[in-house]
């Protein structure tokens, strides 16, 4: 059955909010949320599978198994992209499968990679990878992970391999995916693999993260020259819960510097913010920082991958939600007072203007370059209904209202180029494990089988309009 909405339905050639011609439509997943099949063809483990086995890590005990099975049913998944209309598919490559010990390439593995590609390029879907969403070999964990500065090093040998077998074929490369999240959360808060709780570790961990980038970035220039290569960062507009309050102002300004300026300036300027800096000479920043580092990660990019979920309203003094210390080194008790606005299943506010205001302020604040909606989406207690379709109302609204943010974006000069929904399917949301839902497709993990929520009808008819029609339409 094609989901395709109708394309000779007259309303579909008059959206009432237009997206520029070319416009990128398309959703993101990545590889250890879906794949499944952790043991086979040479892959070993990441520090996620380790991490999913630690007691209480993941809700459930949950582990990548079975994810959605997709290393199995690619071509399965690839029809539904193509049923969707999708025009790009972000995806991730797991290094465990490909450097399987951090050392040797491991043929087989690229094989899936290379089969998915060319899959999707039959479909006319444009393939857009990222080289690392959070896999690390376990291997190179046990000798200090992203703490170790050799990991970066390591890291530009594996997008060697890969980039050597698709730099060819794939047009657009993003390095790491929300490097933010590898080094905090997983570091210096515990809540993600490889569940340390060392701040000091953390912020050695997003330098290397950030060297790793740049030196990635140089591999995707020797293999594909003609390709676009960027980051994916997950930023967040900060602001202060009461904007009178000294202490909430300078918690706004930390948490900003930690969750955003921290990778924006190095990437983009070149240099690590000065209150940064300061923040983080208790833990050690500096140290890290070697005479070549920065010039090596503010390579030109082609790019900036932008996933945004939510914006951030903080306060230094603790409520009734405050729970533990939070990631954010040095700024360890903001808390999130409630503005009592709708949440998502994963308790997020939705706040879609948001999502304006920071494509807005990276197009004021840094230096011009093509913008990406990477990923955007919400998790709702979906179920499927007896005529086979979830009725996912929340998600059509946030999906609506985000991408009317979006458009008012563009329609302030911003020079934005696409939308990536996240997820294209339910999928092994991290140390939430299956129990929360992102996709435009739902999957019943125990048959695996895929059934299209109305999310996904709507999305569709939006590609296939290339942009909104008037609410009620
Ligand atoms: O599922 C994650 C994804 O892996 C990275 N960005 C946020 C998503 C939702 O939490």
């Amino acid at each position: 059955m094609s989901i395709l909405p109708d394309e000779t339905d007259p309303a579909l050639a008059r959206p009432e909010l237009p997206f520029p011609p070319g416009f990128v439509w398309g959703a993101a997943t990545a590889a250890f949320q879906i794949e499944g099949a952790t043991t086979v063809d040479g892959r070993t483990p990441s520090i996620w599978d380790t991490f999913c086995r630690l007691p209480g890590a993941v809700t459930n005990g949950d582990t990548g198994e079975p994810g959605a099975d997709h290393y199995r049913r690619m071509a399965e998944d690839v029809r539904l992209m193509t049923d969707l209309g999708l025009r790009a598919y972000r995806f991730s490559i797991a290094w465990p499968r490909v450097r399987p010990d951090g050392g040797a390439p491991n043929p087989a593995g690229m094989d899936f990679y290379q089969r998915l590609v060319d899959t999707l390029l039959r479909h006319d879907i444009t393939p857009c990878a990222t080289l690392y969403h959070w896999d690390l070999p376990q291997v190179l964990e046990d000798r200090g992970g992203w703490v170790n500065r050799d990991t970066a090093y390591r890291f530009a040998e594996y997008a060697e391999t890969v980039l050597q077998r698709l730099g060819d074929r794939v047009p657009h490369w993003t390095t790491l995916n929300e490097p933010w999240c590898s080094a905090f959360l997983g570091y210096a808060r515990g809540r993600h693999a490889p569940g340390r709780t060392e701040p000091e570790a953390a912020v050695a961990a997003a330098h290397h993260l950030l060297l790793a980038h740049g030196l990635g970035t140089a591999v995707i220039r020797r293999h594909a020259p003609h390709a676009s290569a960027g980051v994916t960062l997950n930023l967040f507009p900060v602001h202060a819960a009461d904007p009178g309050d000294p202490g909430d102002l300078d918690t706004a300004r930390k948490v900003d510097g930690l969750q955003n300026r921290m990778f924006l300036a190095p990437v983009l300027l070149g240099s690590y913010p000065d209150d940064v800096l300061t923040d983080l000479a208790p833990f050690g920043l500096a140290e890290h920082v070697r005479p070549d580092d920065l010039g090596t990660i503010s390579a030109p990019l082609d790019m900036l991958g932008v996933n945004y979920y939510r914006d951030l309203h903080v306060s230094s003094r603790p409520d009734e939600r405050s729970g533990p210390p939070s990631e954010w080194v040095g700024a360890e008790h903001v808390s999130f007072p409630s503005r009592g606005l709708p949440r998502t299943d994963v308790d997020w506010e939705v706040t879609s203007e948001g999502l304006t205001e920071l494509l807005v302020s990276l197009h004021e604040k840094y230096p011009r370059i093509p913008l990406y909606i990477t990923e955007n989406g919400a998790a709702y207690p979906d179920r499927a209904g007896p005529d086979g379709i979830v009725h996912d109302v929340d998600r059509i609204g946030f999906l609506d209202a985000h991408l009317r943010a979006a458009h008012a974006a563009i329609e302030r000069d911003v020079d934005l180029r696409g939308y990536f929904y996240w997820s294209l399917l339910d999928n092994f949301e991290w140390a939430e494990g299956y129990a929360k839902r992102f996709g435009l497709v739902h999957v019943d993990f125990a048959s695996q089988r895929r059934t299209p929520k109305q999310s996904a009808l709507w999305y569709s008819g939006v590609i296939a309009g290339n942009g909104l029609r008037a609410v009620g339409e």
